[in-house]
């Protein structure tokens, strides 16, 4: 019989913080007021939206580098506190926000576990500049390097344990500098690139990184997976801050996504970038709810019975 379900517990991180555009800022409330909760519901997963959290400082993109790290430090040792005091026995999702939003959610996570997780890293960029590498100035480009210790101490000092490099695998890539691509290469990160995805396919991909996440057997935390929105191809998910061309299928995602139902060591999922106001035709909040309702609805019999790992993170059914 399946073991206990885990409850789901939808977090909100309405962060432009990381960005020069404010759009993400609004992702989170306008996609709770979109079906979203009704797609995973009809989809047999009860959720809590337990709260959106907002910054308290927010300065102009032109404020000084030190104004604008300490604004983007406050609020994820604030996301990354709430987060850590989630009641055992729930699975967090947290909706941002632009992806600097990352650096408070998985130094929660894993704070709240203990041990940090590996982690899957979908997206079209590398998220791993420091202040002094970056060529943007813009934080959303730094918070992968953080999660591993290298950056700003306003990002690298939120509490928690840091990631190990050698169980994060980012997948999508397209678009980077070289001192980010050179530091994940020195550390032993994974990256796959959209070349690899052509190549090889996703799904084959996703399996893959899902290996390299769980590291050796016997190793703690599980693992999570961050999603930024602008790795899917933007003639389909366009409401992004950066659209990037020759990005990921949604379809492709949603599918792969769809075998971590089974998963009793997926421990977090975060959805970042949405920017409410591209999003025209609501395609890109329908995706949204798709990717997460892959990724949280009820394992099937079979996926179940194939992974051997009964059930400690499906949801009951409404
Ligand atoms: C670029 C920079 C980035 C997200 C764009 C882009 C970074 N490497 N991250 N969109 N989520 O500005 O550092
Ligand atoms: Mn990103
Ligand atoms: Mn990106
Ligand atoms: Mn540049």
């Amino acid at each position: 019989p399946p073991g206990p379900h885990a409850r789901l517990r939808i977090i909100g991180a309405a962060s432009a913080l990381g960005t020069p555009l404010p759009g993400t800022a609004a992702g989170p409330e306008a996609l709770r007021a979109t079906p979203f909760l009704q797609r995973l519901a009809e989809a047999g997963i009860a959720a809590e939206w337990v709260e959106t959290l907002k910054p308290r400082l927010v300065p102009p993109p032109s404020a000084p580098m030190g104004e604008r790290l300490a604004a983007n430090g406050e609020f994820m040792g604030r996301l990354a506190d709430r987060i850590a005091a989630l009641e055992p026995d729930t699975f967090p999702l947290v909706i941002g926000g632009d992806h600097a939003i990352a650096v408070g959610t998985w130094r929660g996570i894993a704070r709240r576990q203990g041990h940090a997780p590996g982690l899957v890293w979908v997206d079209a960029h590398l998220d791993s500049h420091t202040e002094t590498s970056t060529h943007s100035g813009n934080i959303h480009g730094m918070p992968l390097a953080s999660l591993i210790g290298e950056g700003p101490p306003a990002l690298v000092d939120v509490p928690g344990p840091l990631l190990d490099p050698a169980r994060i695998c980012i997948i999508g890539a397209r678009d980077w500098e070289s001192e980010e691509y050179d530091r994940l290469i020195r550390l032993g990160v994974r990256i796959f690139d959209m070349a690899d995805v052509r190549r090889r396919g996703f799904g084959a991909l996703f399996a893959e990184a899902l290996r390299i996440a769980r590291g050796k057997p016997g190793e703690e935390g599980g693992f999570g997976v961050s999603i930024d929105l602008d790795a899917l191809d933007p003639l389909a998910v366009p409401a992004v801050t950066c659209p990037t061309a020759d990005g990921i299928a949604p379809q492709a995602l949603a599918d792969a996504l769809l075998t971590l139902r089974s998963c009793g060591d997926f421990v977090g999922l975060e959805i970042v970038e949405y920017s409410p106001q591209l999003d025209t035709d609501g395609s890109s909040a329908r995706w949204t709810a798709e990717f997460a309702t892959a990724a949280l609805g009820p394992a099937t019999y079979w996926l179940r019975a194939k992974e051997r790992n009964f059930g400690a993170r499906n949801y009951a059914p409404l």
